[in-house]
């Protein structure tokens, strides 16, 4: 018989989101009349608005007429690289440096195959788990502590320290998962703190994984999009990013990764060489439709519409944390990012998703998921239509 891979049986549990379904699923099989509100994965829930989504139409169209048929695109379309290029990064970045991708999660399991099992991982705490479960299905990390994973460098990003990690303990020549605005917290390190981590990245051999999915969720005027927008960030990062969240992607599938051809290895070897041969190898480009969607998106009614999109979801937040805090509920936030993270001081976070279920009826996102710091906390998703969120809101009444 065929041997397992022997690093999956390292994993704990199921993958975090999952396991809330399977929970949602015997809550509602035990109740069959609940009518259940979820806020819990990150999912996006309203239409695609018509620019993007003529973009869209407009791919499929291509398709049908043998002058304007595509097949294979690997690298993605030359076009689209060029405007990711000039509208996220005031043209720092060649086409060549800008991959095309079938999203942000996708990208950050390929991103892993370039590293592999020899190199220290390090993650803020609590982080989105794709970080530490893709190292553990690696072999970068081993098996479960009952506080972690053994191998992997959680750096607490928590209320005493301002959600920013004590960058002292970052492991040398290792990798560092770093997301703002943050999955679960809403914590969007500003230019300072980004300055900070580039220069402890240079002084420790540290390659930073750079996660900007929410970057478009970004209010404050002076809160940086993109670790590139940091001096020397070019020698120590890679940035992936996605459509998924600014555009209602979700579903579509459409992302990319910034890898500066300055990124070399110890040793000195290229990184955007090697990325170019590992996605050239086990993938095969992103859908073309997808690809004409992201086009019109960067047009300037497209980046209107995300902005659109963006602030509808943050205006949920807005409403989710306001009931937490006419329950006395202290959260973080909702102001940048699409994410409440509400704290239940001395509770476990499993009880909590449990007893907001019952009462309120609500799927939440127990904060314990997103790794030990986050035990006692619950993450509320913004993503929902409007009467749902409203409705969740009044239904907040009934916990505690
Ligand atoms: N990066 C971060 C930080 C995310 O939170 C998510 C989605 C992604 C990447 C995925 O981006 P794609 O471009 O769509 O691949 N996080 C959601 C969904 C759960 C999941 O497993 O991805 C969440 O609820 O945290």
């Amino acid at each position: 018989m065929i041997k397992r891979n022997p690093y999956i049986a390292n994993i704990k549990a199921g993958y975090l989101f999952p396991e809330i379904a399977k929970r949602r699923r015997e809550y509602q099989a035990a109740h069959p009349d609940a009518k259940i509100i979820s806020l819990g994965v990150g999912n996006t829930t309203e239409p695609i608005l018509p620019h993007i989504n003529a973009g869209l139409v407009e791919g499929a169209r291509r398709l049908s007429a043998a002058a304007t048929y595509s097949g294979y695109q690997d690298e993605g379309l030359l076009e689209l690289r060029e405007k990711i290029a000039a509208v996220f990064y005031r043209g720092a970045f060649g086409a060549d440096e800008i991959f095309i991708s079938d999203g942000a999660k996708c990208d950050i399991g390929r991103l892993q195959l370039l590293f592999g099992a020899g190199s220290p991982v390090a993650v803020q705490d609590p982080s989105y788990p794709v970080y530490v479960d893709g190292s553990v299905l690696i072999g970068a990390a081993g098996g479960w502590t009952g506080a972690g994973y053994a191998g992997i460098t959680y750096l607490p990003c928590t209320a005493e320290n301002n959600y920013f990690p004590d960058l002292e303990k970052l492991p040398e020549n290792g990798l560092l998962y770093f997301c703002s605005p943050n999955n679960p917290t809403g914590a969007t390190a500003d230019r300072e703190q980004l300055a900070v981590l580039v220069r402890a990245a240079r002084r420790t051999g540290t390659l930073i994984i750079f996660d900007a999915a929410y970057a478009e969720y970004i209010r404050a005027g002076a809160l940086p999009k993109s670790i590139f927008e940091i001096d020397g960030a070019r020698e120590c990062a890679i940035e992936v990013n996605s459509f998924s969240k600014p555009a209602g992607f979700t579903g579509v599938r459409l992302g990319w990764t910034v890898v500066p051809r300055e990124l070399a290895y110890a040793g000195g070897g290229s990184v955007n060489a090697d990325w170019a041969r590992v996605t050239g190898t086990i993938f095969n480009g992103a859908s073309n439709i997808a690809q004409y969607g992201a086009l019109a998106a960067l047009e300037s009614e497209g980046i209107l519409e995300m902005r659109k999109l963006c602030d509808f979801y943050l205006e949920n937040a807005r409403l989710i944390r306001e009931a937490l805090s006419r329950l006395g509920v202290a959260s973080v936030g909702g102001d940048n990012s699409p994410y409440i993270w509400a704290r239940f001081p001395g509770r476990k976070s499993w009880d909590v998703f449990a007893e907001i279920l019952d009462k309120c009826r609500i799927v939440t996102t127990p904060g314990s998921g997103f790794g030990p710091s986050g035990e006692g906390f619950i993450r509320f998703s913004a993503f929902g239509h409007r009467a749902d969120v409203e409705e969740a809101c009044r239904r907040l009444a009934q916990f505690g």
